[in-house]
């Protein structure tokens, strides 16, 4: 049991979460830059205006990671940094930051996974409808086009969409993250539809205006299924309920309807019977553009639930007992979701895996002796990695990284929320190592060879 000799170990972050720099730099506005300013919607208010100043401090940054001895960075691109009216015209700023920021990682051996889209939505492209008009697959693949054009001379490793799942239901069903709307589910199935073609369109793009082969995926979020022994029969209920599909009303949280097309060109039966009512035209030509061929197949995990084989040849959830334990955002701790999320998808994807996020918010201080003690944070890692190692027998896994480098703008929960390794002093921007950060060096330099 071990992990590839060439394993990515990484750290991963996201434009707005991290980079500041709102104003005063060409940058155009995205669908977050505006939600933040609504009363009421955001933890106590903050905003991602400053955030860890990334924009200006990125060169410390990228020391911090060489320090900790990542072999990559995964993070993304704000659209609208590099085309404020989200096509048409460039921002050269935004252009020169990202390959300032490039180059700093590649001089410090550090390979850059970029992804094109966490959610920065530019605000000009929402009035134009956003993800409900079908021409955003083409504004996407402009944008696509672009990146590849100006970066892919260095950068060989892309992402396009990250966690369609959030940015359609949390930001449309929900209306907890931005734009903040409770649109009709209709609605909601046509701009899955018209992400996923903007998915397609920006693979093609990306090849197209390639200066190099590319490796390219997308990165999809998923609570995992998994059993609670080795049994046949109770992997076989945790695999179906993994691929299950839920009630119209959650449907965007499931992976089938996401991955399978991208993966297989078609979307699961199961979908297109239940959610029928729901369903915009899809023509063959969209399912063709879906599942223009990608590499390797980019997955977030943070946790899952229990499931057994019943009595009656039914999956059943096994009920987590009283006083389970939980991170700081109230999520469970269940390190096993890294052994059998990766290796339900690689069984049914068959594509080389990355782990694009995993990690945990915890309420951590600095301490009387100056340092960030996160035992906790470093207990989760090591249950985790220690599955993801058991994954590594069983399925073609390249990478992890870590959610996130930084403490960051946690969404609608502001800086409430620290999920980084580095801790983030918000009112100076001193940054201090937290005690996994150490830890996470140590492993890095062994390879996981003492999980
Ligand atoms: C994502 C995630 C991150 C979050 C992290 C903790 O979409 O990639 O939502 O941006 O910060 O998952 O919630």
């Amino acid at each position: 049991m071990s992990f590839r000799k060439d394993f990515m170990w990484g750290a991963a972050t996201s434009a707005y979460q991290i980079e500041g720099g709102v104003y005063g730099t060409g940058k155009g506005m995205h669908v977050w830059d505006v939600f933040t300013k609504e009363p009421g919607r955001i933890f106590e208010g903050h905003t991602g205006d400053v955030a860890c100043d990334h924009y200006h401090r990125f060169r410390e940054d990228v020391a911090i990671m060489k320090e900790i001895g990542l072999k990559a960075y995964r993070f993304s691109m704000d659209w609208s940094r590099i085309l404020p009216e989200g096509t048409g015209r460039v921002n050269e700023e935004g252009i020169a930051f990202y390959n300032a920021l490039i180059d700093e990682l590649l001089k410090n051996g550090i390979e850059p996974f970029v992804t094109l889209y966490h959610w920065e939505l530019p605000y000009e492209l929402y009035k134009r409808g956003g993800w409900m008009n079908p021409q955003s697959a083409e504004w996407f693949g402009e944008y696509a086009a672009l990146v590849a054009d100006r970066f892919s001379d260095r950068v060989k490793n892309f992402f396009t969409i990250n966690e369609p799942q959030c940015f359609v239901g949390l930001g449309f069903l929900t209306g907890e993250h931005a734009p903040g709307l409770k649109s009709p589910i209709r609605d909601t199935f046509e701009m899955a539809h018209n992400a996923l073609r903007a998915h397609g369109r920006a693979v093609q793009q990306l090849r197209a205006h390639a200066h190099q082969p590319l490796t390219i995926g997308f990165a999809p979020t998923s609570g995992v299924c998994y059993p609670e022994t080795e049994k046949p029969e109770d992997i076989e209920a945790a695999r179906q309920m993994y691929f299950s599909l839920p009630d119209p009303e959650h449907w965007t949280w499931n992976v089938a309807w996401w991955s399978d097309p991208v993966l297989f060109g078609h979307y699961p039966e199961e979908g297109l019977v239940r959610y029928e009512k729901y369903l915009p035209k899809i023509t063959d030509e969209d399912l063709r553009l879906i599942s223009e061929p990608i590499d390797i197949y980019g997955q977030n995990i943070y946790n899952g639930r229990c499931f057994r084989m019943g009595a009656d040849g039914k999956p059943e959830e096994v009920t987590r007992y009283e006083g389970f334990g939980k991170t700081a955002i109230d999520w469970p701790v269940t390190p096993e979701c890294l052994r059998w999320g990766p290796k339900f998808l690689y069984d049914r994807y068959r594509k080389p895996i990355y782990i694009t996020e995993n990690g945990m918010s915890a309420h951590d201080v600095v301490s009387l002796d100056g340092k960030v003690h996160d035992p906790n944070r470093i207990d989760f890692l090591a249950r985790y990695l220690g599955e993801l190692k058991k994954a590594s027998d069983e399925a073609d896994i390249r990478g992890y990284f870590h959610w996130s480098l930084l403490d960051n703008f946690e969404w609608n929960k502001g800086y409430s929320e620290r999920f980084g390794m580095v801790y983030v002093d918000y009112r100076t921007q001193q940054r201090i190592l937290k005690d996994s950060a150490h830890w996470y060096r140590d492993l890095i330099q062994k390879n996981g060879a003492e999980l």
